[in-house]
């Protein structure tokens, strides 16, 4: 793994601050009803994505995750504009304005979605490691989930697989403490998400997701051995999510103390301190970043908002008609 800098914690800040703001923004928009259907937001969660991007080779690494999936792609070196227009339902967006919210999808960067079904994207996960495997690529496939997707059957047959095949795969369980409005104690004896790798003796571990740091190592420990042939490992990063499960969400299952409690963690501002103490920049330099952010985010919108919705026409694109199946051109 390359070394934290200065650099690596600017970048950081930048990044997770631009991830925070963004998603601010699609709140925003969402009650404007500029944005339809689910919304589901990575607010609190943003070191697991920044760490994992730093132990990354991304020229050839890859991603798969669930529908908490609109900072990944950006992370991974997608247009922030084309996924906020994915999001506004424009044409101009990463699958046409056709997938929303839960799709976003780049297989130029190499990000695979964006997966509604809990857990579906386990054993998807697996399958794109399979395929650097057979064709003898030195890439590896980071497989994110849910603390409530890995009680899915799917996740043992895919952690059986994976170690019997060795494939070059780290799963990643970021544990935000609930599926939906249900705890992980409510539903679980062990709440060591982690140790449920030992069962098919895949190397396993817990790690604070809130630190940007410890996850980087962790990841770059997981993603060198996956890389140099010795298989899968599962992680279980301990984080937690600020917002609601979705946009219509209560939260009665929760304080607002708790909530407070983790923002006391909050990987940007453990970050913040970090700069500061270590004078890695200046307090004028910290604002100018902020701005930069503010305007990129104007941009992003500005663009969305600006774009076409998709030509009707291009709802046929898609759909299959057993009589030419499956190569049957669009009627309009
Ligand atoms: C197979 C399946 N069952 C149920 C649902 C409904 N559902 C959507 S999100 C969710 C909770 C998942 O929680 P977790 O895996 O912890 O992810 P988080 O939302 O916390 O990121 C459920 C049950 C679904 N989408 N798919
Ligand atoms: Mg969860």
């Amino acid at each position: 793994m390359e070394k934290i800098t200065k650099e690596v914690y600017l970048k950081w800040y930048e990044d997770m601050l631009f991830w925070r703001k963004f998603e601010d923004k699609l709140a925003a928009v969402y009650i404007q009803q500029k944005v339809r259907g689910f919304l589901h937001l990575y607010n609190g969660q943003e070191a697991v994505l920044a760490g994992a991007l730093h132990a990354m080779d991304l020229t050839k690494d890859k991603m798969i995750t669930a529908y908490r999936n609109h900072v990944q792609p950006i992370g991974m070196g997608v247009d922030p504009r084309r996924v906020m227009a994915e999001l506004f339902g424009k044409v101009t967006g990463t699958s046409q304005g056709m997938g929303g919210s839960m799709h976003i999808f780049s297989k130029e960067h190499r990000f695979y979605g964006g997966h509604g079904i809990v857990g579906g994207q386990i054993p998807l996960g697996a399958g794109l490691a399979f395929a650097d495997k057979y064709k003898k690529s030195d890439a590896v496939t980071l497989c994110y989930m849910g603390d409530g997707a890995v009680r899915q059957g799917s996740l043992h047959e895919t952690f059986n697989l994976a170690m019997l095949w060795q494939l070059p795969v780290v799963f990643v369980c970021e544990n935000n403490g609930y599926a939906m409005g249900t705890s992980v104690a409510r539903t679980s004896y062990s709440t060591d998400i982690w140790k449920l790798g030992l069962g098919y003796e895949m190397p396993c571990g817990p790690v604070d997701g809130m630190d940007p740091v410890t996850v980087a190592k962790e990841m770059s420990k997981a993603i060198e051995r996956a890389r140099s042939g010795g298989g899968p490992t599962f992680l279980e990063m301990k984080t937690y999510r600020y917002r609601g499960h979705s946009m219509s969400d209560a939260q009665q299952y929760r304080t607002k103390d708790e909530v407070e409690e983790y923002k006391k963690i909050d990987p940007i501002t453990q970050v913040l301190d970090v700069i500061k103490d270590k004078k890695y920049a200046t307090d004028d330099e910290i604002s100018a970043i902020g701005k930069k952010i503010k305007k990129l985010v104007a941009e992003c919108e500005k663009f969305a908002e600006e774009s076409d919705f998709p030509p009707v026409s291009q709802m046929y694109d898609m759909v299959y008609e057993q009589e030419d199946y499956p190569f049957l051109k669009h009627k309009l």
